[in-house]
């Protein structure tokens, strides 16, 4: 079956022009592009630092197939079985997501509209119990609902005055947000950004707090500061957060801090466990601890190990020096990750270096992983050094860079952004299915995981959908009815559609 080689005519129909963007690109995933090096402070451009694709936008071309390749999916495993679920909010019930099995195959796909002028829009989520709003993040500071069809007017939030306002290509900025799940009741959620105090800016969680007044805004006082992590590098800064949604606990993903080739320490920063960088942390925002507890089940001790292991702080006889916030390790820059709604697995899009962009699939529950990171670049050894590999989980799935030159009409590809597993009702088809993208390219790609997982790109079950000229997608969303959104650094808003 073939899929979306009338993207570029559909999207035109439906979206309007899709405009040049022009130099004004986000490397929001740490891919290593030109534009990451036209940020501050020196972050090494070092070895490994390849294609330089330069983060110049996509170059017009409304889209008439540029290369546009088939999908052969119909591919659906399905994971369903679970009956669909429902929320409530004061006793009424409300539609959500579909837990349902795919039914049919995954139709020709488009993307809608449905927001534009936004500063920056990194991120699209509903918030837990309620249906009637979607909110967008953006880089810059700014967090906007959309309610019945429109943005509203006053931002839910805005502390562009404590955020760092990024560049062209700058990774920086707000980054993250997480509705807590009993943000119905409590009004609680928590943001992940760079501060705009010093360059290149420190990271900070922190949590805020919704208006006791007016539940479409939020008070703009900070409620408290989880933790400022110092940053000695302006790009790889992770930035994901989210609710665990079994066991409620906040994941905070961080990248290697930055500098290519995870160049601190003697080992790197995501091998090592003392440090947060390279990691996904599990913190438990509800503990009586405060600001947070550490949860029964993270990483607390490393056995020993042999001289040349790197999974220690450099003295494998002291386990009391690993960071007991730590879920996961070995990552380079889990810049999007997303649990499934019905499967509860978390699915990473981890950012690579020159080469090699991959995605991470965690069945529910089982952290406590070496990703790979600085040894491996998705299934390809990096830097092992003498180190061992033994106990590294490759990748369900990576995919090599291209030049623009292979691939006509873009730039490329060079910077995954992980994205969501689809759950909603609008495309029957496509429940069950992954969707995710590349930044340089604008592909949209579907994959469906399976047993055995694929391990080439080349898989048919996953595919290039679309690849929609001039629109540098920087992101992800989805709402509460599972349904995938795409945003976009020219400031636009997309939902995934059937065609
Ligand atoms: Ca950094
Ligand atoms: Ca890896």
């Amino acid at each position: 079956m073939k899929y979306s080689r009338k993207f570029g005519t559909v999207v035109g129909a439906s979206v309007g022009v899709l405009v040049a963007i022009g130099a004004t690109v986000a490397a929001c995933g740490g891919g290593e592009t030109a534009a990451t090096t036209a940020t501050s402070s020196g972050s090494g451009t070092t070895t490994g630092e390849t294609s330089g694709t330069g983060g110049a936008a996509a170059t017009s071309s409304s889209g008439s197939g540029m290369g546009g390749t088939m999908g052969t999916g119909g591919a659906t495993s399905g994971t369903g079985g679970a009956a669909a679920t429902s929320s409530s909010t004061g006793g009424m019930p409300q539609p959500t997501y579909d837990c349902s099995p795919p039914v049919g195959p995954i139709p020709a796909l488009k993307l809608t509209q449905i927001a534009s002028g936004l500063a920056r829009p990194v991120l699209v989520k509903g918030a837990p119990d309620d249906d009637s709003r979607i909110y967008v993040l953006g880089q810059k500071g700014q967090i906007w609902i959309i309610k019945d069809g429109a943005v509203l007017p006053t931002p839910f939030l805005d502390i562009s005055a404590v955020v760092h306002q990024p560049s062209a290509g700058d990774e920086r900025g707000l980054l993250g947000l997480a509705f807590h799940p009993k943000y119905a009741q409590n009004g609680r959620f928590f943001l992940y950004y760079t501060d705009i105090l010093a360059s290149p800016g420190d990271q900070h969680l922190v949590e805020y707090q919704r208006s006791a007044n007016d539940p479409n805004v939020a008070d703009p006082k900070e409620v408290q500061t989880l933790f400022v992590e110092p940053d000695a590098e302006s790009n790889h800064n992770g930035g994901m957060i989210e609710f665990g949604p079994t066991d409620g606990y906040l994941y905070v993903g961080m990248g290697d801090g930055g500098g290519a080739g995870d160049q601190h320490g003697a080992f790197g920063n995501s091998q090592n466990l003392a440090q947060r960088w390279g990691k996904i942390l599990r913190l438990d925002v509800d503990s009586a601890t405060k600001p947070y507890g550490i949860p029964a089940g993270n990483i607390t001790m490393v056995p020993p190990k042999d001289p040349g292991d790197p999974t220690h702080d450099g003295n494998p006889s002291d386990p009391t020096k690993v960071n007991g916030e730590i879920w996961d390790f070995g990552l380079r820059n889990p810049w999007r990750y997303s649990f499934d709604l019905c499967t509860h697995d978390l699915y990473i899009g981890d950012v690579g270096q020159g080469l090699y962009e991959e995605i991470d699939i965690e069945p529910a529950g089982k952290g406590g992983r070496n990703y790979g990171w600085r040894l491996t670049e998705g299934t390809h050894d990096y830097k092992v050094e003498n180190y061992s590999k033994t106990g590294i989980t490759a990748p369900v799935f990576d995919y090599v860079h291209k030049k623009p030159a292979e691939l006509p009409g873009t730039q490329g590809r060079c910077s995954i952004a992980g994205g969501y597993v689809y759950r909603g009702s609008a495309i029957p088809g496509l429940r069950g299915t992954y969707l995710f993208g590349d930044y340089c390219s604008s592909e949209i790609w579907t994959y469906t995981h399976s047993s055995p997982p694929v391990t080439s790109f080349k898989d048919g079950s996953a595919s290039p959908l679309m690849i929609p000229g001039g629109l540098v997608l920087t992101s992800f969303g989805q709402d509460n009815l599972g349904e995938v959104y795409v945003t976009a650094v020219d400031g636009k808003v997309y939902r995934i559609d059937a065609q």
